[in-house]
């Protein structure tokens, strides 16, 4: 089994895990630089502030993508490094920064994937509301056109917003990542239609100023159901989880179809209407045109799926992980049929090319006394879950593309260094960058498009 021939490798970071340089050459402030100055807010009061030194060390970092061989890279741009009030005056040496990222992944032949918007909001927009305010919109549709007129003759594949799920649940509604909200249902309804507006405000702007011929989509989190084995009620009842939409779900920001069914098939579903219609804006079916603004491809970021049956009363059993079930460092499931569930599950409701935008594990890796980074867990996990994938395509699913998260170690959110998600291990006392081994592996891995795993 190989992959279809444009199949794209690639691995991912974003831009506040990695650039530092947090305030430098006029970049404005993001809340995550607020953020991180709360007390207790992450792991030992880690910051971004220098991360992975990326804005200085790009590249170092883009040699070193080479030498994997990525065919792409996904990186995010800082909207705040661009537009330091978030909209207005735009930082010329803030979009010379990617300016020269792309110029430089050019060169070694990777093609660039940016992703609009990966968490680092403008703390001076956030001042005036943020995503809560109805013209966040517009605000990100000046931003994307900034961004697009200056880099579109170069790049012409985009993902509008990174994890739409985590912006509402962990931002806005736990508070456990900036801006450290605990928003009530009405304003979480508003937030994540304004956050919808705004996708589709970036499709359209995209579509109307590229340079180059473009192809955009979005780059969600969809938590993914697995049936236990494949009896057919048991795959329903994976599906009837994947898709209900539950008061829960909804509000928290985790219904697959709350999110996906806008921008997909240009209405909100009916079962969530009934929980959640008496919240949205008066005239949201105004905006549900440009919501579902055709876009090319779905992207997914999956990371853990559960494993569900059905009863015999025809009620969905969620199974807890059995005893001794291996875990990654962050303790999350190892579940490689999400490979194969989720992007089916997503296919059939959606129909658009599938492409894993993050998939991967921390590990609690270290230089070792040979100076290389053994990560045997990662490669297996790895193998595991692109078996998963492949075996989708063959059933059907247009697997269009992988990224694996992450190209490097990085700053991850509310756990700051703790947690190392990287094909490359990054000493961050040094910033001393080593390849770990699934680094190479990952270069056969893409050499043979797939066919050795
Ligand atoms: C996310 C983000 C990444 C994380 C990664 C590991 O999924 O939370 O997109 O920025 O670092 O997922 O948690």
């Amino acid at each position: 089994m190989t992959f279809k021939k444009d199949f794209i490798w690639g691995a991912a970071a974003a831009s506040y895990q990695i650039e530092g340089a947090h305030d430098e050459d006029g970049k404005g402030m993001s809340i995550w630089d607020n953020f991180t100055e709360k007390e207790n807010a992450v792991y030992q009061g880690h910051t971004g502030q220098t991360a992975c030194d990326h804005y200085h060390r790009y590249k170092e970092d883009v040699a070193l993508m080479k030498q994997v061989g990525l065919q792409a890279y996904r990186f995010s741009i800082s909207w705040p490094r661009v537009m330091p009030e978030g909209i207005g005056a735009i930082n010329t040496k803030g979009i010379d920064f990617y300016n020269r990222l792309v110029d430089e992944l050019l060169a070694k032949d990777i093609m660039p994937f940016p992703t609009l918007f990966h968490w680092d909001y403008p703390y001076e927009l956030y001042l005036k509301g943020g995503w809560l305010n109805p013209d966040s919109p517009k605000w990100f549709a000046e931003y994307t056109a900034a961004v697009v007129d200056r880099l579109s003759d170069r790049v012409g594949n985009w993902f509008t917003i990174n994890e739409p799920q985590v912006i509402v649940g962990l931002g806005h509604c736990t508070g456990i990542h900036a801006p450290g909200l605990q928003l009530q249902k009405r304003e979480l309804v508003h937030v994540t239609h304004n956050i919808l507006r705004s996708h589709g405000a970036a499709v359209e702007t995209i579509r109307a100023r590229s340079i180059l011929p473009s192809k955009a989509g979005i780059a969600p989190v969809c938590p993914v159901a697995i049936p236990v084995d494949n009896g057919q009620q048991n795959i329903e009842a994976a599906g009837a989880a994947m898709f209900n939409v539950t008061d829960k779900d909804l509000f928290t920001g985790w219904s697959n179809r709350w999110w996906l069914d806008p921008i997909f098939k240009g209405e909100y579903p009916e079962d969530g209407l009934k929980l959640a219609a008496r919240y949205l804006p008066a005239n949201f079916q105004d905006h549900m045109k440009s919501i579902s603004a055709p876009t090319d491809f779905l992207g997914n970021n999956h990371y853990e799926g559960i494993y569900v049956s059905a009863d015999k009363d025809g009620t969905t059993r969620i199974h807890p992980p059995k005893e001794g079930e291996p875990l990654t460092g962050f303790n999350w499931r190892v579940t490689p049929e999400g490979l194969y569930w989720g992007p089916r599950f997503l296919y059939e409701r959606y129909n658009k090319p599938i492409i894993i935008t993050e998939n991967g594990l921390s590990n609690k890796d270290w230089v070792a006394l040979d100076g290389k980074v053994h990560d045997p867990q990662r490669i297996d996990f790895t193998q595991r879950y692109l078996r998963e994938f492949q075996r989708a395509a063959a059933d059907g699913v247009d697997a269009a593309g992988y990224f694996h998260w992450s190209i490097m170690d990085n700053f991850e959110w509310a756990f700051g260094y703790k947690e190392r998600f990287g094909l490359i291990h990054v000493d961050f006392q040094t910033q001393k960058r080593t390849l770990k081994d699934s680094a190479c592996w990952y270069s056969d891995v893409i050499k043979s498009n797939g066919k050795n795993l």
